[in-house]
């Protein structure tokens, strides 16, 4: 059986390009076969529409894992995203442990909240499994919301110096996170990108790219779609970091200025640029 697989773990919003659909393609376009198992299902994302649907699928991972043992069915990386409730990280810790390939990754997107703002349905005792869950993964990508909700601190937009990106990332490794890719630092207001901290070498890097005005839904999960795919394949941490960066600019200036398409970006019209990826 072919162990080069990966699985993303994440709710399927039907509408609003976020999540297992904007995931799916990104990494199917990158060449990884991609296994999916949905946390929930909703009937759009949270983020703007009114009185959406929410199916919570937690009871189901046990008996899908079971299944998948049963089958032998094994993965080479695993990806998380927005998870439907907070006993589902412990269900998802036992799909790592008893289905993952020798050396199997966990990439961990601690989706919860953007723009200072925790999403609808996530609280602090979330917030507080979401930094144990942390601890277990090899990279984590928070942004600056996720950041400031895990150190228990205060929110801030823009103006990250390099000692408040050094003091977050001081804060994540005493909760235990080890590789850290943390998303939306702005040291001024032209530019917008990722500070990385690579565990093996101790050091921080950052990228930066101009920033494109307007608010945008669903970039993050195409942020860590395109950079779990990239160091699937190999990459470095920090290549797959800038690698995601420049796919995400370009994603957005597809609907830049768009404002009737207010719930996503249209990544879509881009996703060829991943597929060089795909042939290497
Ligand atoms: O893009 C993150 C995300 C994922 N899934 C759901 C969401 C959001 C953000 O609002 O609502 C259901």
């Amino acid at each position: 059986m072919n162990q080069k697989r990966l699985l993303t773990i994440q709710d399927i919003s039907c509408v609003g390009q976020c999540s297992l659909t904007v995931a799916l393609p990104i990494l199917s376009a990158m060449g990884i076969e991609t296994a999916i198992l949905p946390s929930a299902v909703l009937s759009t994302h949270t983020g703007g529409f009114k009185n959406f649907t929410f199916r919570d699928l937690t009871d189901d991972l046990p008996g899908i894992k079971n299944h998948w043992k049963e089958q032998g069915i094994r993965f080479g990386a695993f990806y998380t995203g927005y998870v439907g409730s907070a006993r589902q990280l412990d269900y998802i810790l036992d799909i790592v442990n008893e289905t993952g390939t020798e050396g199997a990754k966990l990439i961990v997107d601690p989706v919860m909240g953007d723009h200072g703002r925790l999403y609808v349905g996530f609280d602090n005792c979330f917030v507080e499994r979401m930094k144990q869950f942390c601890a277990k993964a090899d990279v984590i990508l928070p942004n600056i919301t996720e950041c400031a909700f895990m150190l228990g601190e205060e929110y801030r937009q823009t103006g990250h110096t390099m000692e408040y990106v050094e003091h977050v990332i001081e804060g994540l490794r005493k909760i235990g996170a080890k590789n850290i890719v943390m998303t939306g630092v702005e040291m001024n207001d032209r530019e917008q990108g990722v500070a990385v901290y690579n565990d093996e070498t101790g050091k921080i890097s950052t990228y930066f790219r101009e920033k494109v005005p307007g608010v945008y839904h669903g970039t993050g999960d195409i942020y860590s779609s395109v950079f779990s795919g990239a160091y699937f394949l190999g990459k470095s941490l920090e290549e797959s970091a800038r690698i995601a960066v420049d796919f995400t600019v370009s994603a957005i200036k597809t609907t830049e200025g768009d404002n009737a398409h207010w719930y996503g970006v249209r990544f879509e019209k881009v996703l060829g640029e991943l597929t060089y990826l795909a042939k290497e």
